[in-house]
């Protein structure tokens, strides 16, 4: 039976204990893993001072982990630059936060390099190989220096950026160059894969196949739409866990017969929380009627706290919600709730069951679980509503929700108005054609259709003799 390698910048093992802070690209994988006997590969996350290229493999639940340590200065320059300062801003269309360095763009490929050196002999024939997210774009082009023929397929967990964005980044033809290296490049939605088909087109002078395929630069890929989900079946469990239970009395309690917005969000400029407070604050300035009878939890957690644009997020989000509890709050009652901690699965499960609306407003987002999670920890009698950003890659899939421009004050205004105001009957409606989409679209799903994908590329690779192969590229 052919393995499954997956290869991830961070490996989070798939273990039931701990599982409780998995995030999104982390509970994905666990998911993948856990079906198919496969390798995990991937950084440690443990720095060393010399790197050693030194492989450390273990076996959890059925699945072998393989890790390495890197170097201060490849963390430096690939992981908190290349990904994270430059990469992930100019996606998320952020180019005022973009950093361009040499140093970083350098540090990606050495680190990339590396991943391929230790990977390579790992791979045997007849396995497939899955390689997740913007960390490590140019890996199956390393790997296919190294002379891996195996199918590589590559899952984009960010949105692709309009073509006119990806110009700005220096070497921009080498990066997508290196997407041709693979046999199929997955991305959430159709609206992603033309962006990128755009790029391949108008730039780079390439054509698309009546099949679906895009031809440039002498080789061939597929692109496709892969929407990632989760795994319904489990967060109805964990709501109705001890925990789950308990978090969800604990707030019920707590709101005294008051509604609840929810905002539940990594601490990160593109998921929208300053607009969004600022949306809140003018829905209470201008509504007094609400007051009192309302309330925002909003549970932010820490993350890349070595990248600047970072460092100053809770400063910013503890003044700005300071300042509106403070031109609001009445003696017994606060306008928000401003929580900074990480929460078991569990009792985010019994949190986003308790909440009247979800608020998932994000100013660009790849797909959004949390607007997912929401929906599917719901009860069927007396579901919460989702407010929506049409910027999330959810959206494409969540049309039920009601659909806001985060960017608009007024726009999220009305749409949490509309939501306090809606009848039982449409809130039933709405959420069942939302559950319906969250179980058909899974995470079961989307892990088996990358890997038929994956699988059928291959066939079509044994059938056809296989394009040149290029000679990896030094960083200019
Ligand atoms: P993220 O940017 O991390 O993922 P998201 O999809 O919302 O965004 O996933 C966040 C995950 O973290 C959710 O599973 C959520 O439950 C969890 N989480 C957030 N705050 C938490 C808290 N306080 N306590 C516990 N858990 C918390 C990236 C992309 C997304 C894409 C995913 C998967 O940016 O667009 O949906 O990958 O592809």
């Amino acid at each position: 039976m052919s393995r499954l390698i997956v290869v991830s910048n961070r490996v989070s093992p798939p273990v039931a204990q701990g599982a409780s802070s998995q995030g999104g690209l982390a509970m994905a994988i666990s998911a993948a893993l856990r079906e198919y006997s496969g390798v995990w590969f991937g950084w440690s996350g443990q720095s060393t001072p010399h790197y050693t290229g030194q492989i450390s493999m273990h076996r959890v639940n059925g699945v072998t982990v393989a890790t390495i340590d890197l170097e201060e200065q490849d963390i430096d320059e690939y992981y908190n630059g290349y990904a994270n300062r430059t990469l992930w801003p100019l996606f998320h269309y952020r180019i005022d936060l973009t950093q361009y360095e040499r140093s970083y763009g350098a540090g990606y490929e050495r680190v990339n390099a590396r991943f391929a050196d230790v990977l390579a002999p790992l791979i045997e024939p007849g396995d497939v190989v899955w390689v997740q997210d913007y960390h490590l774009i140019p890996l199956a082009r390393e790997l296919r220096a190294r002379g891996v023929k195996n199918a590589i397929g590559f899952f984009l967990h960010i949105p692709w950026p309009a073509r006119e964005l990806i110009l700005t980044l220096p070497r921009h033809r080498q990066l997508v160059e290196s997407l041709f290296h693979y046999d199929v490049v997955g991305f959430h939605t159709e609206e992603w894969k033309n962006a990128f088909n755009s790029y391949v087109l108008y730039e780079a002078g390439g054509m698309q196949l009546t099949d679906g395929r895009v031809r440039a630069f002498g080789r061939m890929v597929r692109p496709q739409a892969f929407p990632i989900g989760i795994d319904p079946g489990a967060f109805v469990n964990l709501k109705r866990s001890a925990a789950g239970q308990e978090s969800y009395e604990r707030i019920i309690e707590s709101k005294g017969g008051r509604k609840m917005l929810l905002g539940v969000d990594r601490l990160d400029y593109s998921k929208g929380i300053d607009e969004r407070l600022l949306a809140y604050d003018r829905l209470l300035t201008e509504n007094h009627e609400l007051k009192r009878e309302i309330f925002l939890l909003q549970i932010s957690t820490a993350t890349r706290s070595e990248v600047e644009a970072y460092q100053d997020m809770f400063a910013k989000l503890d003044a700005l919600s300071g300042r509106i509890n403070g031109a609001h709050a009445e003696m017994d009652w606060i306008p928000i709730r401003n929580v900074h901690r990480v929460h078991s699965r569990e009792e985010l499960a019994g949190i986003y069951r308790a909440a009247d609306v979800a608020l998932v407003t994000p100013l660009r987002d790849g797909m959004n679980l949390v607007a997912k999670e929401f929906v599917a920890a719901q009860d069927e009698a007396d579901p919460g509503v989702l407010v929506l950003s049409r910027f999330a890659g959810a959206a494409a899939q969540m049309k039920d929700a009601l659909i806001v421009n985060p960017f608009s004050q007024e726009d999220v205004a009305d749409a949490i108005k509309k939501a306090l105001a809606m009848p039982p009957a449409e809130r039933r409606t709405r959420w069942r054609a939302l559950m319906d989409g969250v179980e058909k679209d899974d995470i079961v799903a989307w892990r088996d259709n990358f890997v038929a994908a994956l699988h059928a590329a291959r066939n079509e690779g044994a059938e056809r003799p296989r394009p040149r192969i290029a000679a990896a590229r030094g960083e200019g």
